[in-house]
């Protein structure tokens, strides 16, 4: 299939974060992070979230795929595949091993130093996220995450550390990892991984939703003042923000259900909007008004906010959402996972996340009018169970059709559309331990790495068919897709 040839300089590569497969988690003076007390869970079980590291029990963050002592060879691996560019995040607890500390920890830098220099071996652009689900377990314990003003504080200075010590190796930086995703704040893995939150028992939903809009308060303030002293210390570095992006679509034509997909994406939107416009958009602040929550929001606050507008607005792109006015109307709306109803178009994936190719060029689309600024798209992919047969291939062809198909909506939404688009990194380039549910099971890579979801396996990595497909894609700019 022939696709779009993408601009010169197009950024084509894969996208990780640093928990999910460095492990090492406490070696050379590394802090816990809250990565570190999520057990393994599945498609149907959520991880458990301890209080603490309890022996006995797996926990997949520790050990995963150890790229701390294999990423030399797992660079090697991606630039064969023609990566310009690899986003990786920079764990937190590496540098601040507890996350209040004054100074730096001297091991956790030089690792990334060392990093950063093996992929630029390559010719490979590091695109590093700051905080990637894997905020100091000491944050959250002591000072319950970022509903705390303090953490403001500890974010800026992890984030100047990282800024003055990869100045000339890092270019292209993203604050918070899907800042967005707390928009759910029934859903306590998302909390606690966005915002360090652990919400006690019995807490009403009044009563999250407001933590949640203090803690992104936070969150966005700290960003700003990231932002603006990133742009002191190199004047030529990319900051963007990164959110979880899902076009919005009504069940149905009723002006309930517009109404709904229109809120719905007001309120999920707030938080890019605030990145970008540096002030709160009228829907949400009057939203927080009406119902009592008033966070803490000073004017010192606001003229951060105007003084730390990103660069371009990361993404990641999995799946359209679909929201119905019979499960909530417009009005209630709240929690916003309660409005969201199955898209009966769509097939999904084994763990039942929609698949939507379409879907990524109408959220092109919709990001460019309504910001005017660069996109990059940062993740998408299918996560799938895969078989390693006995002479080490992989065979998965469900992975390849599914990129082709969003890579050629992309490549419609740049040259038909003229979407200003700065790259495409498709998640979890090289397998490793899934986010949400903690398996290695839950695949996304093009190189396969020998371990299960009991944590057994050779940590091998072998190359998949999707491999030398992708080699392809990247070669041709985007044209040959097939
Ligand atoms: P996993 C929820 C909804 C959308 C994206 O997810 C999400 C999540 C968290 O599970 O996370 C992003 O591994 C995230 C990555 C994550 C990836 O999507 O649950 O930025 O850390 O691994 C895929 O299949």
């Amino acid at each position: 299939m022939t696709g779009y040839t993408m601009p010169k300089g197009f950024l084509w590569g894969g996208a990780v974060a640093a928990h999910q497969l460095e492990g090492a988690w406490n070696e050379d003076g590394k802090g816990m992070s809250v990565a570190d007390v999520m057990t393994v869970g599945s498609a149907t079980k959520p991880r458990e979230i301890t209080n603490g590291v309890i022996p006995g029990k797996n926990y997949p963050n520790h050990d995963a795929i150890d790229f701390y002592h294999h990423y030399k060879g797992d660079i090697k691996l991606m630039a064969e595949m023609g990566f310009k560019a690899f986003r990786t995040s920079i764990a937190w607890t590496r540098i601040f091993p507890k996350g209040d500390e004054k100074e730096p920890n001297e091991a956790g830098l030089k690792f990334y130093d060392d990093l950063f220099d093996e992929c630029h071996k390559y010719g490979i652009e590091p695109v590093i996220t700051l905080s990637h689900f894997e905020i100091p377990y000491h944050l959250v314990k002591e000072y319950g995450g970022f509903t705390n003003r303090k953490l403001i504080d500890y974010f800026v200075r992890f984030a100047r550390v990282c800024f003055k010590r990869y100045k000339n190796k890092v270019k292209y930086w993203m604050t918070f990892n899907e800042i967005d995703n707390q928009s759910s704040f029934n859903n306590d893995f998302l909390m606690a991984t966005n915002s360090g939150i652990l919400f006690k028992n019995g807490m009403g939903d009044k009563e999250k939703e407001a933590a949640m809009y203090q803690a992104a308060h936070y969150e966005l303030v700290a960003s700003a003042l990231a932002v603006k002293e990133g742009h002191k210390i190199n004047p030529d570095f990319q900051i963007g923000c990164m959110i979880n992006y899902s076009p919005v679509r009504p069940l149905t034509p009723s002006s309930d259900d517009v109404l709904l997909a229109d809120k719905f994406e007001q309120r999920r939107d707030f938080f890019s909007d605030v990145h970008v416009n540096g002030e709160y958009p009228n829907a949400v602040e009057d939203y927080i008004e009406r119902n009592g929550y008033r966070p803490d929001i000073t004017e010192e606050d606001k003229i951060a906010l105007k003084e730390g507008t990103v660069d371009y607005v990361g993404f990641s792109y999995y799946q359209s959402t679909t929201v119905s006015s019979k499960k909530v109307k417009p009005d209630e709306l709240t929690d916003l996972q309660e409005a969201i109803v199955e898209n009966p178009t769509l097939q999904r994936s084994d763990w039942g996340w929609e698949i939507d190719p379409e879907g990524l060029r109408i959220s092109l689309n919709h990001l460019t009018d309504r910001y005017h600024k660069p996109l990059f798209i940062v993740e998408n992919g299918l996560g799938a169970y895969d078989k390693r047969e006995a002479d080490g291939s992989v065979h998965d062809p469900y992975r390849i059709d599914y990129l082709r198909k969003h890579i050629e909506q992309m490549e419609k939404a740049v040259v038909l559309d003229g979407v200003d688009l700065m790259g495409y990194l498709p998640w979890g380039c090289i397998d490793l331990v899934s986010a949400g549910t903690g398996q290695m099971d839950k695949r996304y890579g093009f190189i396969y790495v020998d371990k299960n979801d009991k944590g057994e396996g050779t940590l091998e990595r072998s190359k998949k068919d999707s491999f030398d497909w992708y080699k392809k894609v990247i070669e041709s700019n985007g044209k040959d897709l097939d």
